[in-house]
């Protein structure tokens, strides 16, 4: 029994079944039955170990493929019907050509596995914000981690009914299982042909060999940000690569402030930071992205269109992220850290003594001296959002929450100074055009390299760069004046020349939210500089923390010398998008170039 009658879903979920031959199709209920079901087969296959029930409650533990660790942006392709469509930094292929090749590919390709057919929504069920989709997958591990991640089952089925409006997302690990008598493996991909396919103009995702992350969980990525991003921009409206936080004040005012940083930046910590200045409390809306659309107030308001966290574990600790450590106390799936012999997961910077023994994410026995990494650096926790201790009680309002606030910001050891205000929403889009940061684990490739990576999205947007700069540049005409957020360019990440951090980061970033929300109330000055409004020495809120002056100095300087260095770069970046370049950032450029000759 299926739990729809949609005629048109029904004939293409038969359709991806003839191809890709399944022996079994199941209907993803969403129910917390099935999950344990599910989980439990996992475990009994081998993909998961059950973590210590009196320790880590009702959780499990993973081990990808070594050769399946993040997501592949090599492989990721935007198929729109024309290439320019994708623009220079998407991989293009025609998507006939690519549909004819993956056919080749999906064919046969679920034998002897179930094929699970999972209705999600994509932000609170009936939002007017939210979206559908359905994600056809032989993973139970995609399964069981979309349980978390999104809102799935029968209920999204009733909500979608005849309609023809969702995204439809096919994906397969690439592994079949032809013989019978062919044991499984813990982890099954297809290392050496993995795709990662977008069609925007059909919304439909086609994803193939990786079962890791975002290159599975289509839900996220793939249909929140590259496919909604396409969406947002026929229909006017903002998908973006941005936690959402949400900030009050000791008396009592509320603010929202959405920020993008890339990957494995620190996202998740500044979502759930606990302030360190008195009477000041954040809390979490979401930790990945935010869906806005201009509310009848003429402000953006902004849902998190998921529900749970799929975090970077190392490093997350009680000093580090403290929230993120009381949300993943149970119900939660680690993927690639190390599990110690009590039955608990361990990763590094976790906080207490190192454990005298364990098996790292390569299940080979660990010593603290041992010279390697007991977990993936990359190694993922995914975690219901509903039990952050810190979710903030509108979380899940179906309109969202209006947006004072932008944050951008990357890694920079050099150069970016703390906090700079945008002289304009034009400004402030330019800013968030060139910003930049040093490269991480989160994606297969060379970690450190620097890359202008604009708002976040040069991985996740689904058309070309050009011609999203100009939306963000339209939604600021569409605008009614004084409604749009305020933008904000910082960095957490500058160093010393000796390699120190010259600021601690964590919960002290709190400081320079304060001062954001004071400048928003335009109730602290600010010097004009360059690059933008920055905090008067005074005014950002330093007190009791152990900052030399010198350092204070650094930190909130503009520096124009490596400023005017980075012009050039600048420059290239931008002429990548040759006509598409909107005129008001190539005006912003050469302002700013002006002002740092002074
Ligand atoms: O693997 S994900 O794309 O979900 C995580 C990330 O890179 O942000
Ligand atoms: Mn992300």
């Amino acid at each position: 029994m299926t739990a729809t009658t949609n005629k048109k879903l029904l004939a293409w979920v038969d359709e991806v079944r003839a191809m890709c031959k399944p022996d079994h199709v199941v209907w993803c209920d969403g129910s917390p039955e099935e999950y344990d079901r599910m989980t439990n087969t996992l475990v009994k296959g081998g993909t998961f170990i059950r973590l210590n029930d009196e320790i880590r409650p009702n959780s499990f533990y993973c081990r990808s493929d070594p050769a399946d660790v993040a997501r592949v942006e090599e492989t990721t392709f935007i198929c729109s019907e024309k290439e320019e469509d994708a623009g220079p930094t998407n991989n293009w292929a025609d998507p006939k050509e690519m549909k004819d090749k993956l056919r080749g590919l999906y064919d046969g390709c679920m034998q002897g596995r179930t094929m699970y057919v999972i209705p999600y929504s994509m932000g609170p069920i009936g939002s007017p914000i939210a979206k559908v989709g359905i994600e056809l997958t032989d993973s139970a591990y995609v399964v069981v981690n979309m349980h978390i991640m999104a809102r799935v089952g029968t209920k999204v089925l009733e909500v979608l009914g005849d309609s023809d409006d969702y995204v439809r997302g096919i994906h397969s690990v690439g592994a079949p299982l032809k013989d019978p008598k062919q044991p499984d493996v813990p982890w099954p991909c297809n290392a050496e042909n993995k795709y990662i396919t977008h069609y925007p103009e059909t919304r439909e995702i086609w994803s193939y060999g990786s079962g890791y992350g975002g290159n599975a969980l289509l839900g996220k990525k793939c249909h929140a940000l590259r496919i909604a991003s396409v969406q947002a921009r026929d229909e006017g409206w903002l998908a973006e690569h941005m936690l959402i936080l949400k900030i009050t004040s000791p008396e009592g005012e509320v603010k929202h402030v959405g920020a993008a940083f890339p990957s494995a930046c620190g996202k998740t910590n500044l979502a759930m930071m606990e302030p360190t200045i008195p009477g000041w409390k954040i809390e979490t809306i979401g930790d990945d992205i935010a869906w806005m659309k201009f509310g009848p107030d003429g402000r953006l308001h902004a849902i998190n269109p998921e529900t749970g966290f799929f975090g970077v574990a190392p490093g997350t600790s009680m000093a580090s992220n403290p929230n993120a450590m009381r949300t993943l106390y149970a119900n939660s799936i680690f993927t690639n850290c190390a599990i110690t012999p009590d039955g608990d997961v361990w990763w590094e910077e976790m906080d207490g003594d190192e454990p005298e023994s364990l098996f790292d994410w390569l299940r080979r026995g660990w010593r603290p001296g041992c010279g390697r990494k007991a977990s993936h650096p990359n190694a993922r926790f995914t975690t219901p959002a509903r039990q952050c201790p810190v979710i903030a009680e509108e979380w899940e309002h179906p309109g969202g929450v209006p947006i004072d606030a932008f944050l951008f910001g990357g890694r920079r050891a050099t150069t970016i100074p703390l906090v700079t205000e945008a002289f304009s929403w034009n400004h402030g889009t330019f800013l968030g055009s060139v910003m930049s940061s040093e490269m991480t684990a989160a994606a297969a490739g060379t970690v450190g390299k620097l890359r202008r990576d604009p708002m976040a999205m040069l991985p996740f947007c689904g058309y070309h760069m050009g011609d999203y700069l100009a939306h963000w540049i339209n939604i600021g005409k569409k605008a009614k004046e004084g409604k749009l957020p305020k933008i904000y360019y910082v960095n957490w990440f500058r160093k010393n020349e000796d390699g120190k951090w010259l600021w601690p980061g964590f919960g002290e970033n709190s400081r320079v939210l304060k001062w954001i929300f004071e400048r928003c109330n335009d109730t602290v000055d600010a010097v004009e500089t360059p690059f933008g409004y920055a905090p008067q020495k005074n005014e950002l809120d330093v007190s009791g923390l152990s900052l030399s002056d010198e350092d204070l100095d650094v930190l909130l300087q503009v520096d124009t010398k490596t400023l005017s260095e980075e012009i050039d770069d600048m420059r290239q970046h931008f002429a990548k998008f040759g006509e598409k370049l909107p005129a008001e950032l190539k005006a912003e450029l050469d302002t700013l170039e002006e002002k740092l000759k002074g």
